[in-house]
């Protein structure tokens, strides 16, 4: 394409700000001393389009909007399921309207809910001693569901927390948060991914474990002692149960973890690492050429587990395993295989027919293809050197980092620093590596904006990938929406993968972070509209059951709501007294939904229709408190009250 393509010309102004944020980004690179490794970055476009590190070209077709418009009153073909970064949250958008529908606090605490108020929150949360949760913050990353013969199977969501390393699962019935496990001996819970099936027992073609890499290396114990020694720092793999969501094994590994894949077949898990100099400072995490990708012969570790070949960390009774280079020198009895790729790698993604890892560069201009194939030969002592599973390493552009696929061999990579998606062909970047001349490697590039970190296609971390659309969940908007003051609304845009030529079709504005997403189609989710008040054991079943209850100073306080009324109109408690509300929502009709905010006491929550919940608190204020209803259910919606009073 050159600049005669450009239908729009609203997008030349654009050219300025593109090349504004790439010298920025350069700049700012550089100035952090890694001048070597981007100084080998040739921008070259096998594409043949006109784009120069120096003149970069708008690239990209102009889309027909409305053929993706989501007329008012149908429904989105597509769940887009996203980590919400520094936000603690998961959201749901549909795709392709973009439409937020919903947001899961899971780390975060959040006022609507009530998440971080209930009892029944905090008991998933963890709780301090005195009964506030034990964290408030959190950062979540990325997010995958549960497989079952290569494809989802609708029934949990993980989302991993980076700051203080946790796993949470998601129920894909109610959306709502109902585990949250904490990792040991680790820090900087960074890459996650569900396995596929089992290594090794047929029958279990569906996802039991989930694979979850550290980022940081600490000084273990961790207790203060040896902070000046980089010997003593280690970092941990980890495996968790998904069912009973405690830790399986842990392996000890050299490098630190980015992102986390799985294969379909069960043998192999991956993660893409940078700083295998195990430095401990900023510069000696970038001093060699090559870092790794990292691959788990999961079978292996389980055996050695199992034959007792582990050894424990002080305050954890975990298995833990040696997966350090030094230790796997030995194909044939190996549990890892370090695969070197230049230069502080970042993403790997497996393609959905299961042959190849794409792991990017991101100080270095390329994609690196890894056989599947060629791994599993390692391991057998077929293959003499782990870097001949690299069959494919095209140079696709500056700032590798994450790569979806669609369902025709292609690959569509992010670049963070030239802030475009740039298409590859997989087969043809292996011809080119074995020596081809004339193959084209690179198919297309669209501009993004800007700086974007994931990319993922329609349900492309399945088989079942469908090479419909693209997200780019962009880390810059600057220019793109209304401004907002210093923190902007972000960009997650969409991009129609499905002809030859990527067009982007919409900008999504995300509140930050969009981190990381999965497009999953609609059929595949199966909601509950309402609960059953079986689910919960200590449910108001009956309004005759409604009451004030003492135990001592312990009072519990039992009503339910039914529109346009809570059961007890007014309770009496005295100060000093440890009440506990209980509440259970008795309408039946979807989408009636209440709630129970107390004044002063900070307390808010709701109750969907047929749930029970419950919230605990010291009555220290005398006095009176007009309990009410804070979700808008009726047009007595501002009656439904019941006044508390706090005898003195
Ligand atoms: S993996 S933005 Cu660290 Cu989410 Cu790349
Ligand atoms: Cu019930 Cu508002
Ligand atoms: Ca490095």
């Amino acid at each position: 394409m050159n600049q005669d393509d450009i239908k729009n010309p609203d997008e030349l102004p654009d050219l300025g700000r593109r090349k504004f944020l790439n010298t920025a980004a350069l700049v700012g690179l550089s100035g952090a001393g890694l001048s070597v490794g981007l100084s080998a970055c040739k921008k070259k476009d096998e594409a043949g389009t006109a784009g120069t590190a120096a003149a970069p070209a708008a690239h990209g077709e102009v889309a027909e909007f409305g053929k993706y418009e989501v007329p008012p009153g149908q429904l989105d073909e597509y769940y887009s399921f996203s980590s919400g970064g520094h936000s603690g949250e998961v959201r749901i958008y549909g795709i392709p309207s973009g439409r937020e529908l919903k947001r899961i606090p899971v780390f975060n605490m959040d006022c609507l809910v009530g998440w971080g108020v209930t009892n029944e929150s905090k008991a998933i949360l963890g709780t301090k001693p005195n009964g506030t949760p034990k964290y408030t913050t959190g950062d979540t990353h990325h997010v995958h569901q549960t497989y079952k013969d290569g494809t989802y199977d609708g029934k949990y969501m993980f989302v991993n927390d980076k700051i203080h390393s946790r796993l949470a699962r998601v129920r894909m019935d109610t959306m709502e948060c109902d585990k949250i496990l904490e990792l040991p001996n680790v820090q900087g819970f960074h890459g996650t991914f569900t396995d596929k099936r089992d290594p090794v027992n047929p029958d279990i073609n569906y996802t039991t474990r989930v694979f979850c890499g550290s980022e940081f290396s600490v000084p273990l114990p961790n207790d203060g002692r040896d902070v000046n020694d980089p010997s003593k720092y280690k970092s941990l793999f980890t495996c968790v149960d998904s069912e009973s969501m405690e830790p399986r094994w842990q392996v000890f590994i050299d490098g630190n973890c980015d992102l986390v894949a799985s294969s379909y077949d069960g043998k192999l898990a991956a993660t893409n690492q940078y700083n295998t100099e195990m430095g401990i400072h900023y510069e000696d995490m970038m001093a060699a050429e090559m870092d790794a990708c990292l691959f788990f012969n999961v079978a292996r570790i389980e055996e050695a587990v199992k034959a007792g070949k582990f050894t424990t960390i002080a305050g954890s009774k975990v298995p833990v395993v040696d997966g350090t280079k030094a230790a796997n020198t030995d194909p044939k009895t190996a549990l890892t295989c370090y695969v070197p790729i230049p230069k502080n790698p970042h993403g790997v993604n497996i393609s959905p027919d299961g042959k190849y890892y794409a792991c990017s560069g991101k100080l270095s201009p390329t994609a690196s293809v890894i056989e599947h194939a060629l791994v599993l030969k390692w391991f057998d002592g077929e293959l003499a050197n782990p870097r001949d599973a690299v069959v494919g390493e095209p140079e696709i552009g500056l700032g590798p980092l994450h790569t979806g696929f669609d369902n025709k061999g292609n690959a569509y990579t992010t670049l963070f620093l030239d802030s475009q998606i740039v298409k590859w062909n997989v087969e043809a970047a292996i011809k080119a590596f074995k020596g081809d001349k004339n193959v084209k490697v690179v198919l297309d590039r669209v501009d993004v904006h800007y700086q974007p970190g994931h990319g993922f296609t329609s349900m492309g971390e399945t088989r079942e990938s469908d090479g419909k659309y693209f997200i780019s969940d962009n880390k810059f908007s600057k220019d793109r929406f209304l401004p907002v003051g210093p923190l902007h609304a972000e960009t997650a845009q969409l991009i129609d993968i499905s002809g030859d030529k990527m067009k982007l079709v919409a900008d999504h504005s995300v509140y930050s972070e969009p981190h990381d997403s999965i497009i999953v189609r609609r059929d595949i989710i199966k909601t509950r509209q309402i609960y059953n008040l079986d689910d919960f054991p200590h449910a108001v079943k009956d309004p005759k059951d409604s009451g004030v209850f003492r135990n001592g100073k312990k009072v519990t306080v039992k009503l339910i709501s039914q529109a346009p009324a809570f059961s007890l109109r007014e309770f009496t408690v005295k100060k000093g007294d440890e009440v506990t509300v209980i509440l259970t929502n008795h309408d039946k009709v979807e989408d009636l939904t209440h709630a129970f905010a107390v004044p002063k006491y900070d307390i808010n929550f709701i109750v969907n229709p047929q749930e029970t919940k419950s919230v605990t608190f010291i009555a220290d204020k005398p006095g009176v408190y007009w309990c009410y209803c804070t979700n808008f259910c009726h047009a007595l919606h501002l009656e439904m009250r019941s006044r508390m009073i706090v005898e003195p």
